[in-house]
């Protein structure tokens, strides 16, 4: 690990987050030269793969020196990364050389949740679970085992569990993230945003950011172009109750009072109607009960929303006047991570009528259409049809603006035994007890359960709790499914092997491919390896497979992005035009037009939870990388100096917080700091580790998540809420 030490992991990740920041000219990401593979010292081989470190997926050159691999590096060719990757991309080398990684399959002996375990044979760990699951089969049907899944190497399990009769997936990228932003988007303009987000910040004059943290947040694009638009030193407006690094670079940071969003967006809504400050021409040509959506908001002043959010009339004023002046070229940010107090696909809606208002769809410096690219698929044999609904929102009636699995759905059908009984689950590359609020009912409906089969690199926390844990590959010593991105122009991007599993560890299409085969339905997956399947599908496209494999991301043909450029407008709403009034909110009992409440106050002493990221950081799952850990190793609880001061509370000091329901988090370290508001607190979340097998990341900081016991539900779609919960500080003796 010589040469895998901080310092050496600093050299090559040049320009860390805080230096930059600092530094006139603003560039978060590292600066590493982005060597194309002819630059490559000899001895040196160069792999072009992409990044899973998060899911923005840019691609990279992974080099390996003398066997050893040395360095992870932005691929010029790749839109997503421009040739630099973000400092969790670089530190992706950590997570390859982790001691701790998790090396052979592993079978439950003594209790849940307690450490014994034996190390098996592939083959005896998936007889095992072949033999469960037949079992499940026989008492309950196929549809009482479900998938609870992140990221990309999910696919060729969830075809063979599909294709063994499994109906039930969901994934936390939908209502533990962005589903009430694509839902609201949807209800508006008839079409989600979808991943990535195509916001035009490269060609904004004007950009509001709500909560979206662009900077720490490192989603690489758009903190590329984020830095841009700071040196174009255009009108940036953060909303944040904390002075975020973004905040810092904007003209206008607004520290609003936690969950009052909605009242602001709103009353921008309101000033920019009342001052004629909006697109007449598109909401005239475009709109759907734009009457009624005026009466609706008439009264959402800014006056009044003053009072709820605790930013001046003025300011709301000034801000709405920015963004109006500056339309069609300005942007309201619609956010990523949006689950923060249940009524958030209303808040987001709220968001797709600004932008309706600022008639940026399809505009240059607005929202872009994003062009996709064309890639066949392989003839993998048709799952078979099952008469029952799915376990999470049976036959849509309990969310009815839901469009994809609900992970908590799945958790409350397993606690509940309805509509039936789910009694076997697959975690796909997801920690359950980071992802989910309320970690209360995820082991109540663990203890539901006949089969629980983890899928992990690490010892996570979900893991601790596994019936059987299976050792998967990092991604850089695996093929995965193809990335067809989608962007200002289309993409293909590969994932290829880099390096050798160091152990007994094994990539996803293998371990679906064998429990297929155990499962007695190895048909499904009809190929030999991966590379057969991949080969296939790109061959069949008309790309060479040698050419995608030396240049690891193909660029598809350009389309039009923006009206101006050619693209047709249509909206896929009943209406078929922008639904400033929803009919079919108000036919199912929903507001059809964003109607703002205020969020529950506190107890007494008690301040609200809020989280996000920290730039080195991704979720729950870099925190044992031992570069990442160096850079990082715990967070901070952040409290406002004069607040810390009343409770008696030093910055540096060790805290531990308890919620409203009287649970104790680990201990966290005070960051008394100016940059928040006095009632609010705030940390990184996917710290607190409490397996001992994590040994970098154990016992380090606190999770957000263990003190997430409260939780509201979205009505329309099934989100969870993440902002509900109150702490308070207890000292240590
Ligand atoms: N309190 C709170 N909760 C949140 C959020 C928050 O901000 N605060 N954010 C929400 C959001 S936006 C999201 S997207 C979700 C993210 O939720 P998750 O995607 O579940 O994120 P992680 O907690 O990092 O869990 C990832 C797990 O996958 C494992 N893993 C990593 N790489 C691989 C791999 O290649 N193969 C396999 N098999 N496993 C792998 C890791 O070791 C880890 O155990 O969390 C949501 N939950
Ligand atoms: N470094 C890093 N980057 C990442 C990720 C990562 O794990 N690490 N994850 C990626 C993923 S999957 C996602 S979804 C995105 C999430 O990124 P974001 O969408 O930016 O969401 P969060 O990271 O949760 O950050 C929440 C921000 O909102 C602020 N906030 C909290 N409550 C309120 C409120 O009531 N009103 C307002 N206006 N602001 C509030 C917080 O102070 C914080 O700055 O990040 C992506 N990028
Ligand atoms: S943003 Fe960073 S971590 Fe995410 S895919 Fe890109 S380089 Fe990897
Ligand atoms: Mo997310």
């Amino acid at each position: 690990m010589e040469h895998l030490s901080r310092r050496r992991f600093l050299k090559i990740s040049a320009a860390t987050f805080g230096a930059a920041a600092a530094a006139s000219h603003w560039d978060p990401l590292t600066r590493a030269a982005a060597a194309a593979a002819a630059d490559a010292p000899p001895g040196v081989k160069t792999v072009p793969t992409f990044c899973e470190m998060c899911f923005w997926r840019c691609s990279g050159i992974a080099h390996v020196r003398d066997g050893r691999l040395w360095k992870f590096e932005g691929n010029p060719k790749d839109p997503q990364s421009r040739g630099r990757l973000c400092p969790r991309g670089t530190g992706a080398v950590g997570s390859y050389y982790d001691p701790d990684r998790l090396q052979k399959p592993l079978i439950r002996r003594g209790a849940r949740g307690k450490e014994e375990w034996t190390a098996v044979t592939w083959d005896e760990a998936f007889t095992y679970i072949a033999d469960r699951m037949g079992r499940i089969k026989a008492e309950h049907g196929p549809e009482a085992v479900a998938m609870l899944n992140h990221g990309i190497g999910q696919f060729f399990l969830q075809h063979a569990l599909k294709s063994w009769g499994a109906i039930n997936f969901a994934g936390s990228s939908f209502a533990q993230c962005r589903g009430p932003r694509d839902i609201g988007f949807a209800l508006t303009f008839g079409t989600g945003l979808g991943s990535p987000e195509p916001t035009d910040i490269a060609n904004t004059n004007c950009l509001a950011l709500i909560g979206e943290h662009l900077g720490e947040n490192m989603h690489n694009t758009q903190v590329q172009e984020f830095a841009q638009a700071v040196e174009r030193r255009i009108p940036i407006i953060v909303v944040d109750p904390r002075f975020s690094v973004a905040a810092s670079k904007a003209k206008y940071w607004l520290p609003i009072r936690p969950g009052t969003d909605l009242a602001l967006l709103l009353a921008w809504c309101n000033v920019l109607v009342n001052e004629g400050r909006y697109d007449r021409a598109f909401v005239e040509k475009h709109g759907h009960g734009f009457d009624k959506f005026v009466a609706a908001i008439r009264d959402n002043t800014p006056e009044w929303a003053a009072e709820e959010t605790g930013i001046d009339a003025a300011t709301i004023r000034a801000t709405a006047r920015e963004l109006g002046n500056a339309r069609p070229a300005s942007l309201v940010h619609p956010g990523r991570r949006v689950t923060w107090n249940g009524d958030d696909t209303q808040r987001s809606r709220a968001i797709a009528l600004l932008s309706a208002l600022l008639g940026n769809w399809g505009r240059k410096g607005g929202l872009y259409f994003a062009a996709g690219m064309k890639v066949a698929p392989y003839p993998l044999p048709k799952p078979p049809k099952s008469d029952k609904p799915q376990a999470d929102n049976p036959d849509g009636e309990r969310f009815p603006f839901a469009d994809e699995g609900i992970t908590n759905g799945i958790r409350d059908a397993t606690l509940t035994g309805k509509p039936y009984p789910i009694k076997g689950w697959f975690v796909y590359s997801t920690d359950l007890m980071y992802a989910l609020p309320g970690p209360q009912e995820t082991l109540q409906a663990i203890d539901k359960l006949d089969l629980l089969v983890v899928v992990d690199t690490m010892p996570s926390e979900i893991a601790g709790y596994a019936d059987v844990v299976l050792p998967e590959v990092t991604f850089l010593e695996r093929h995965d499914q193809l990335l067809t991105g989608y962007g200002r122009q289309g993409w293909l991007s590969l994932r290829q092997p880099v390096m050798p599993a160091p152990h007994d560890q094994k990539p996803n299409w293998w371990i679906a491919k064998q429990l297929a085969a155990k499962l007695g339905i190895p048909e499904c997956l009809p190929f030999k390896d991966i590379e057969e399947y991949l080969r296939f599908r790109v061959e069949k496209s008309g790309i060479e497979w040698e050419t995608l494999k030396r240049e690891g991301v193909i660029m598809g043909p350009p389309a039009p992005i923006y009206v101006e450029d050619g693209a047709a407008l249509a909206f896929d709403t009943p209406s078929g035009k922008v639904e400033f009034w929803s009919d079919q909110l108000a036919a199912k009992g929903f507001d059809p037009v964003p109607r703002y409440t205020a969020p529950p106050k506190p107890p007494e002493g008690f301040f609200p939870l809020i989280t996000g990221r920290a730039p080195v950081h991704t979720f729950s799952r870099t925190q044992n990388n031992p570069l990442l850990h160096g850079l990082m190793k715990e967070n901070e609880v952040w409290v406002n100096a004069a607040t810390a001061a009343k409770a008696g509370l030093k910055g540096g000091q060790y805290v531990r917080l308890k919620n409203q329901d009287g649970v104790v988090s680990n201990r966290i370290r005070v960051k008394a700091t100016q940059r928040i508001r006095p009632d609010t607190v705030y940390m990184v979340y996917g710290f607190g580790h409490t397996r001992k097998a994590m040994t970098n990341a154990y016992l380090r900081g606190a999770s957000a998540s263990q003190l997430a016991t409260r939780y509201v539900v979205d009505p329309l779609m099934g989100g969870t809420s993440i902002h509900s919960n109150f702490v308070t500080f207890v000292k240590e003796a």
